[in-house]
């Protein structure tokens, strides 16, 4: 048992993810409430909600239409199997979704999370392989400050060290990761893509020089690499991934699960990149957060690959699916996101780019801030550390954010930000004077750590 007497009501039955369940004890925060762009705390303040949710979230909250869509499909097919069927409304949505993504991605298989899109790619890569006679294209490559989701496929081509510190040894085998492309010396405070880096992708050319080609089955990447502080790809990075991964039969694998549905101001940040890959995984923005859906995006080639397996008609070609594979309230859901995305909110969106460029960089001067970055309506603040304790300062900032009126993110030391489409550019201006103060606060003698009651 730990700390504070008043902990909520149910805390004590609850095991909180990635949460400090012991410090959260100590200091709960309890959300009841959301609307547009703003969460209530139970002690009725209101927050900004500053990443979208976990960027899932980016039309606001309680938007009428979607309510709509959800009452609506719950009162005719609340729920249906997906084996061996199929609903209009998700066969609907799939041919929408493939619409919208770069030409040549024309299937879409369907999952819950953004975690179970990546598994699944891997495994939908592995048996492409597999069934066209290169089984022995095992081997997968992802690379440093990737995050991939916690299955264990995602995880062992993610590259987040904790995650690999506590559970390297029951990873899957035969994973390389390459270089992330972060480099202060060479790109601090860069706006948008960094001209520094492009020859990191090269790589990949080591890589299939020490392996060989015929062992390796996918790279995997996020366009940007979103939960470990938004990273933009360098200048010409995902065009030289491309090139080596079609030279040597390597598919090439995009998690767009932040950076697909408007969040770089594009569909997805293939497009915007103007590189196509060969399986691109989404989840998050399709459904604005409000029931769990995700996806991966397969080529056609992929697809009529799986379909030429050397079996009777009857039988099923890709052994996988989830029972909430494609269900109708995440599809029903899924088409009002999409109204919404496609009637003007990406183009808001790409707007609202240089508006959140021009104020987080305003940033830069203030004392402790050691590198800021930005792409689409996504950016981050790198914050100097408390010396010896990592994550206290952003863990400062973040608190204080909440005096704020600011719901904030961080990681290690770093915020990330990731403001809704629908924000204002006042709101957009608001969030980065506040964040300001809170930045302020936790460098001020004294700040650091939040209080920390005792143990009982
Ligand atoms: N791939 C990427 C690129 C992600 O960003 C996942 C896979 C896993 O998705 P699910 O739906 O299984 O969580 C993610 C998830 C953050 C944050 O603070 C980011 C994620 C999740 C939670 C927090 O940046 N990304
Ligand atoms: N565990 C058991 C015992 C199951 O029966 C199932 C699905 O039928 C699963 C796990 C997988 O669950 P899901 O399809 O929701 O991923």
């Amino acid at each position: 048992m730990f700390g504070g007497q008043n902990a909520p009501h149910g805390l004590d039955s609850s095991w909180l993810p990635y949460t400090p369940n012991r410090y959260f004890r100590d200091r709960p925060k309890l959300l009841v409430g959301a609307q547009g762009a703003y969460y209530t705390l139970a002690d009725g303040r209101r927050l900004f909600d500053c990443l979208s949710g976990l960027w899932c979230s980016p039309l606001g909250h309680a938007q009428p239409k979607i309510i709509e869509a959800l009452t609506d499909q719950a009162r005719t097919l609340d729920y249906a199997t997906t084996f061996q069927f199929a609903t209009p409304i998700a066969l609907s949505l799939a041919e929408r979704i493939a619409g919208m993504a770069p030409e040549g991605l024309d299937r879409v298989f369907f999952t819950n999370s953004g975690s179970e899109a990546i598994d699944t790619a891997l495994k939908i890569a592995y048996g492409y392989h597999r069934v066209r006679g290169q089984g022995g294209r095992t081997r997968f490559i992802g690379r440093e400050r990737g995050y991939h989701g916690v299955g264990f496929g995602g995880m062992s081509i993610g590259g987040i060290v904790a995650n690999r510190k506590m559970f390297g040894p029951i990873m899957l085998p035969g994973v390389d990761h390459l270089s992330h492309t972060h480099n202060p010396a060479m790109s601090a405070f860069s706006r948008g893509q960094p001209s520094w880096g492009g020859h990191l992708a090269d790589e990949l050319e080591r890589l299939v020089a020490l392996h060989d080609a015929s062992t390796i089955a996918a790279v995997v990447v996020e366009p940007m690499a979103g939960s470990t502080g938004v990273l933009p790809p360098p200048e010409g990075y995902l065009q030289r991934l491309r090139e080596i991964c079609t030279r040597h039969g390597i598919l090439l694998i995009f998690d767009e699960v932040i950076s697909g549905f408007g969040r770089l101001g594009y569909n997805f940040a293939a497009q915007r990149f103007g590189v196509t890959p060969d399986l691109m995984t989404f989840a998050k923005g399709i459904t604005n957060g409000v029931v769990p859906m995700g996806g991966v995006l397969a080529s056609t080639s992929i697809f009529d690959t799986f379909m030429s397996i050397d079996a009777p008609h009857y039988a099923t070609e890709f052994l996988h699916g989830y029972t909430y594979s494609g269900t109708t309230l995440a599809a029903a859901v899924g088409h009002a996101a999409l109204d919404l995305l496609s009637d003007g909110l990406i183009d808001r969106a790409r707007s609202l780019e240089p508006v959140l460029e021009g104020l987080v960089h305003g940033l830069r001067d203030e004392a402790g801030v050691i590198d800021v970055r930005n792409m689409g309506l996504a950016a981050a603040i790198d914050l100097d550390p408390v010396p010896g304790k990592p994550g206290l300062r952003a863990l400062t900032v973040f608190e204080r954010g909440l005096d704020e009126g600011l719901l904030l993110r961080f990681t290690s030391d770093t915020i990330a930000l990731g403001p809704p489409f629908i924000s204002t550019p006042d709101e957009l201006q608001a969030m980065i004077e506040g964040l300001r103060r809170a930045i302020r606060y936790a460098f001020k003698d004294g700040a650091g750590a939040p209080h920390s009651p005792s143990r009982t």
